[in-house]
This record gives C-alpha cells, structure tokens and sequence, in this order.
C-alpha cells in the first residue's frame, strides 16, 4: 500500500445510548499503540487530539436518549471530516456508533466536491438505519445510516449536504435487524450482507463483488468498523454483543483484500468500551485490525484474483 499521512481523530462520543464507556475509546486506541502501529509499516502520522461536540439546546428529546448531544456531535464531526480530509488519511476513534451520523457526511460532502462516488463499507452486526422517529431504543447510535441517506425524521440535526446513494453501501456481519429496519431495508439497494450469506458463500465473495464496484465505478471508499462486527469471543469490549459474528481471521481478511485493492480512504473505529474489555484484547485486535488495513501482511504473498 502507498504510504499515507494518517490523521488520528479522538472522538469520545458516549450519547448515542445509554452504556457509559465509549469515551475511554481513544485513549485505548492510543495505548494500545494505534499510531506506532501505523508508523511501524511505513505511513506517517498525526495525532490532532479529541474533538469536542458543538453546544446545542433541543427541548423536546421524547424518547430519545442525548438528542442535543448527538446533534452537537454530528455539526461538529461533520466539519472535522471536510477539514481534516483535505490533508490526509482519516482515522477516527470512537466512540460509539452515533459518531458516523457526522464522520460519513463530511466525508461524503468531501467527495462530492471532488466529483468522485462515495462508498461506504459497514462492518456491524446491526444495520444502524433507524430514524428518530423508528428508533424503539432511543438509542441514536442505531440511526446514523439513516442520517447519511437522507431519510425523513432528523428534526434539529444539520442539514445534510450531500447524502450518501444507498447503491453504494454494503452492509457485512449483519445478524441483529429491527423490524422497522427491516422493512426499510426492503425497498433500498443496500447490498445487506448477513451471517448467513457469510456461511453459505465464505466472506470474501461479496466483499470482492463490492469492491468491484466501486473500482468500476472510479469511486473511494469509507469503511466503518463496528467492534460487534466480530463475534464476542474474540471482542468483548462492546455493549451491544451478539454471538455468531465473524471471526478474527474473517475480520483480517476483509481487512487485508481491503488493502489490496488500495480504495479506502476513511476509517471509523468505533463502539469500543474500554470498560467492558478483558485486559485489553479487544483494543488490541482493533489496532491489528487497522494494520492489516493499512498493510501489515505475515509473508509476501503473491496478490489473489478474487474477481470472477
Ligand atoms: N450499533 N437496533 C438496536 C437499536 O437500539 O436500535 C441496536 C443498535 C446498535 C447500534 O450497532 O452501533
Ligand atoms: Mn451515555
Ligand atoms: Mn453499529
Ligand atoms: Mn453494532
């Protein structure tokens, strides 16, 4: 992989629900040596700090747990990404999920100006895609798809400026859908890729058809990295476990064809909870994760065609 001038952003968001701990993330990742990781393979880096929220006052949160904080977050994030964009590679460290509302727009906005399409990789068990107003929990982390798309209900929030095509998602490790999300998800192109199809195809088949995609289609790529992306055993430090996720091997394989196919541009790191971590292994593998990413290979291999 070229080299790249990566931009460690510290985003300790914690109100996208209700368990406390998300904010402890950026200083995990830093311990866990996230930026000598990177440096160790080459690429240059920038740790600017913690971002903090915009202030916003909203009466009238109903059910919604934070609902001025998420608003201030997604204003400031938003402007973060456009900013920090035009000088290298984002890296963002969450903070939970909620963070995405902002860090996908503004990368989204960034693009646009460039002309270039816009693609997003979502590595979750959960298809986050709720709205305000859908949202069973409250929770605002399971809304931030549904922000980036454009979808109806996000009174008070920023204006988007440029909304993301659901033609150019693909959604991998899913294995938790809300009814309401389900229904949405029905009647949009979003390439959904759940556990199942993981099992009857193997991981790496429907990641190489998207990554076609956006190759053929001269675009870039965002990647946002839900620790519940892979299965508890191997990453404990989340709140919103669900069991039968992929593997740490599978996980290292998206990361590594993601690599080589040198598309992305982006990186949420995200929903890590330090609090819930057993000393430290899921930090740990977060930072494996990033590296096998940015090109950290066992041995010199020769590069695979997976295209059919
Ligand atoms: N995440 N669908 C559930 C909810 O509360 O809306 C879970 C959301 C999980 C959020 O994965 O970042
Ligand atoms: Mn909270
Ligand atoms: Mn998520
Ligand atoms: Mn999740």
């Amino acid at each position: 992989m070229t080299q790249k001038n990566c931009i460690l952003v510290g985003v300790p968001l914690d109100c996208g629900k209700a368990r406390n701990g998300c904010l402890m993330g950026p200083d995990a990742y830093r311990t866990a040596g996230l930026a000598e990781a990177l440096e160790a393979l080459g690429h240059s880096t920038q740790d600017i700090g913690n971002v903090a929220p915009d202030p916003v006052r909203t009466a009238n949160a109903g059910h919604l747990h934070k609902l001025a904080e998420n608003i201030g977050w997604t204003s400031a994030l938003q402007r973060t990404a456009l900013d920090v964009a035009q000088t290298g590679f984002p890296i963002f460290m969450g903070g939970d999920h909620a963070l995405a509302a902002g860090t996908v727009s503004g990368m989204a906005a960034h693009w646009a100006k460039q002309d270039r399409p816009f693609f997003v990789l979502w590595l979750d068990a959960h298809t986050d895609i709720h709205t305000p107003k859908s949202t069973a929990s409250g929770n605002l982390h399971g809304t931030p798809v549904g922000y980036y798309i454009g979808r109806d209900g996000f009174d008070g929030f920023p204006d988007l400026p440029d909304a993301v095509d659901p033609k150019n998602i693909c959604m991998i490790g899913i294995r938790s859908v809300d009814p309401a999300e389900n229904a949405v998800l029905q009647n949009l192109d979003i390439d959904v890729v759940d556990m199942r199809r993981i099992d009857e195809t193997g991981i790496a088949t429907p990641l190489a058809a998207f990554l076609d995609r956006v190759k053929a289609a001269n675009g870039v790529l965002h990647v946002s990295l839900d620790v519940d992306f892979i299965d508890p055993l191997h990453a404990p430090a989340v709140g919103t476990t669900v069991p039968g996720g992929a593997t740490e091997r599978e996980a290292h394989l998206v990361m590594e064809m993601l690599s080589d196919s040198g598309l992305v541009q982006s990186l949420d790191l995200v929903e890590l909870n330090p609090f819930l971590d057993d000393r430290g292994k899921t930090a740990s593998l977060m930072v494996d994760l990033t590296a096998s990413l940015m090109g950290r290979r066992v041995f010199d291999r020769p590069t695979r065609d997976y295209s059919s």
